[in-house]
């Protein structure tokens, strides 16, 4: 499925190309779906006259609704087989490499990945700005979302998957990366990479623009699950000094004021991660046996907030309010990655 927006100089020698490469490969029974979101350069009228030449070629005129990320759905909702490549109009992406993402798909991978960055594969003509940016944008994804780590190139527009076997997005992510959206989604997907040369464009003009940047922060943001856990934890101590004084205030003793607090923002950060931080996996075991677990991982987590704290001011003599902090951040840390994978960890298979 191939997305569109003023291609019109691009489409028909990608159609030439892709039809030669499918056919010369033996695949002869094939479908190109655009999806166009209202070119005014003629674009429209090429495919159109493609797709009356060639009844593999269809069309998909959207109005009213533009995005890449939408468009690309769209496309894969239209299409026929469970095989689906996407890719761009503008040859940036060879289609003489889409025969190799279709072997991997029969070969039984799920997702895969045409990247820049595995061996073999490269840029052409970017200005090192735009190899800073892509490869800052790469570390993010990295270290925000872990579920990118299948691949080197989690930002691709070009990659292949299989739609029996992934579960793609109900809403579009904001912006351009459909594809990170798909591996965060799919934390069992078997991925494989397919390295390429991402060229210049052949004619046309880039809507890559500045706002794609800021989507992507605000993509990367909302798909990260550290960042969600962390959001979550955040909500759960304000609930937690709410119920705290809530107690104090009706006379309660103080050990009580104090444990109805923590139980209360432990309550809500479990019903919470259930439904929001952890929501995109199926783990296993009953609702209860979690609850008993996660109360393990807080009170580890706690653990070992009071042994970096007291071990940095006792025995480092580090600012005992530094080392409080810095307790902080290792009992979250401690918590999130027992929750991450042993709570809430994803069922393999
Ligand atoms: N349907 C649809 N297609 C879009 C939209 N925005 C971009 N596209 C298409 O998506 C593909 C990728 O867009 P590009 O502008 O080439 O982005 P890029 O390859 O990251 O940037 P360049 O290297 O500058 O070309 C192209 O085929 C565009 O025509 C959109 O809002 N709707
Ligand atoms: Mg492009």
């Amino acid at each position: 499925m191939v997305p569109t927006l003023d291609e019109a100089p691009n489409v028909e020698p990608l159609y030439s190309r892709l039809r030669a490469s499918l056919e010369s490969s033996g695949r002869d029974c094939f479908e190109i779906v655009f999806v166009d979101d209202g070119s005014t350069d003629g674009t429209i009228e090429i495919i159109k006259r493609l797709s009356e030449e060639d009844g593999r070629v269809k069309l998909v005129v959207r109005s009213g609704e533009r995005g890449l990320a939408s468009a690309i759905l769209r496309g894969i909702s239209e299409a026929g087989s469970s095989y689906i490549v996407v890719m761009d109009a503008d040859l940036q992406h060879p289609p003489e490499k889409v025969p190799e993402l279709l072997e991997a798909l029969e070969k039984g991978y799920d997702i895969v990945v045409a990247s820049r960055y595995a061996r073999g594969g490269g840029v052409e003509g970017w200005s090192r700005l735009r190899l800073i940016i892509s490869l800052g944008a790469s570390v993010l994804a990295w270290i925000l979302v872990p579920e990118t780590r299948r691949t080197s190139d989690p930002m691709s527009g070009f990659f292949a998957l299989n739609r029996e076997r992934v579960k793609l997005p109900q809403k579009p992510p904001p912006g351009f990366k459909l594809l990170l959206e798909v591996l965060r989604l799919n934390p069992q997907a078997r991925v494989a990479e397919v390295p390429y040369i991402f060229g210049s464009r052949l004619g046309g003009r880039s809507k890559l623009g500045f706002n794609a940047i800021i989507d992507y922060l605000i993509h990367l943001a909302m798909a990260s699950t550290p960042l969600r856990f962390a959001a979550v934890g955040f909500t759960g101590t304000i609930i937690n000094l709410l119920v705290f004084y809530a107690f104090l205030s009706f006379g309660a003793p103080l050990d009580a004021a104090i444990l109805a607090g923590f139980e209360a923002g432990l309550l809500s950060n479990f019903v919470l991660h259930e439904k929001f931080t952890f929501s995109h996996r199926s783990y296993g075991g009953s609702a209860i046996s979690r609850l008993a677990k996660y109360h393990v991982s807080s009170a580890a987590g706690i653990g070992v907030g009071f042994i970096v704290s007291r071990t940095l001011t006792t025995v480092m003599g580090l600012d005992p309010l530094l080392s409080q902090l810095l307790g902080v951040i290792a009992g979250f840390t401690a918590n999130y990655l027992l929750s991450s994978r042993g709570v809430w960890a994803q069922k393999s298979g």
